[in-house]
């Protein structure tokens, strides 16, 4: 999996527009002669630690799909380029991790690894998220679990690793490195903070045994910044309470709880415009919400964080800059037409820095 050489254009855009947004860098000049020096000899230049931190929030700021954006200037950047055992970036994982969720008041962050090196194979994870759960399929042909990751614990399984069987066991990282191979670590529980699932008025909802864990950190997307690529730079917020409610919990093909649910609240069934499926969806992104505010956990409900993503428009429009954002991506998963983010077009566009699939 070896590195393209950086591209020299890519660097100078990405450089002048850090420095004019940034005056207290100074001069881009002399950057520019040092960085166009560097990859005439290297093929790569090395980032400043500031260059690196305002990237990665230019990165997040160009991120077309996230709602979350208005506060892209607050994410904290760590910078872990020097390590290089699995042991050390496990380690700096759990570290993020902690930074991260702490006791509940989710911080944004992200931790920046080595960057790939033209010519030279580099570090990543198998893993799409830092937490996730194992899904495991029984041999009467019942899933256990999170039918998403089931052939991804399959492949932890033949590596060596067991789970409980649960339905919600969090799954081992795997990292892998040049110099090693993969490693399977397992998170340590006071790095993996999780919220019970229960209801403000039903009862018998806490009863299901749902749950849900507190931050949701990508690890497998490459970071791309001035044409310098970083294969491994997991990055968290908090979650918009839809994920959780209206996707990973509701989705046929992942835990399927609108049926149950349905059951539960004794809705009519027999036909789809009872609307049973939309009235069950409602108290589960309800109970989901609750839970999490009862639990002292960061989350926020769509309207509100399509009411932020407004406030983010306007704001970037007043520093002259467009918002790239997709409508397919932006719209939240239930009650689309009740935001406000519904009702308009966006700038279609691929800037950099930004964030790519692996
Ligand atoms: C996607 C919300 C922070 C980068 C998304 C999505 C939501 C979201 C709802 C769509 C996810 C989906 O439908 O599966 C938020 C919220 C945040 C936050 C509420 C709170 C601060 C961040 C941060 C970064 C980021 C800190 C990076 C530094 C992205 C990217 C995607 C995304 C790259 C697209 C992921 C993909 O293509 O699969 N975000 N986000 N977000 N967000 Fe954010
Ligand atoms: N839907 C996924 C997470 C995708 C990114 N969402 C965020 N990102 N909120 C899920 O786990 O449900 N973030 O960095 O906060």
């Amino acid at each position: 999996n070896p590195a393209e050489p950086a591209d020299l254009d890519e660097a100078e855009d990405f450089l002048r527009r850090c420095y004019e947004e940034q005056p207290k860098l100074g001069p881009v000049a002399p950057r520019l002669a040092a960085v166009r020096e560097r990859i005439d000899a290297a093929g790569t230049y090395a980032h400043t630690t500031e260059e690196l931190a305002w990237g990665a929030k230019m990165a997040w700021r160009n991120a077309s799909r996230c709602i979350g954006r208005l506060y892209w200037r607050s994410l904290m950047v760590l910078d872990r380029r020097h390590a290089t055992s699995t042991e050390e970036i496990f380690g700096h994982l759990v570290r993020h991790l902690c930074l991260a969720g702490g006791t509940g008041t989710i911080r944004p962050v992200i931790s920046v690894f080595a960057p790939a090196v033209p010519g030279q194979p580099y570090s990543r994870m198998w893993n799409e998220q830092l937490i996730r759960y194992a899904g495991y399929r029984t041999a009467s042909g019942q899933v256990i679990g999170d039918p998403r990751y089931i052939d991804f614990t399959k492949a932890m399984r033949l590596l060596g690793w067991r789970g409980k069987g649960d339905a919600f066991d969090v799954l081992p990282l795997a990292i892998e490195t040049p110099h090693e191979g993969l490693r399977l670590f397992e998170l340590p529980e006071h790095a993996v903070l999780e919220v019970p699932i229960g209801h403000p008025e039903f009862g018998w909802f806490a009863e299901l045994g749902l749950r849900w864990h507190a931050v949701p950190a990508i690890s497998n997307m490459r970071m791309r910044i001035g044409g310098v690529d970083y294969p491994l730079a997991p990055f968290n917020g908090w979650y918009m309470g839809t994920e959780i409610g209206a996707r990973n919990l509701a989705d046929a093909q992942r835990y399927n709880m609108l049926p149950v649910v349905a059951r539960m609240m004794g809705l009519d069934t027999s036909a789809e415009a009872t609307l049973w499926r939309d009235r069950a969806l409602v108290e589960l992104n309800r109970a989901v919400l609750w839970s999490f505010e009862r639990a002292g956990v960061k989350i926020s409900d769509h309207h509100t964080e399509s009411g932020r993503f407004l406030a983010h428009l306007r704001s970037e429009e007043r520093a002259g800059r467009q918002v790239p954002a997709d409508w397919t991506w932006i719209v939240p998963p239930m009650s689309g037409g009740i935001t406000p983010v519904f009702h308009r077009y966006y700038h279609e566009a691929d800037e950099r820095p930004n964030f790519y699939t692996l």
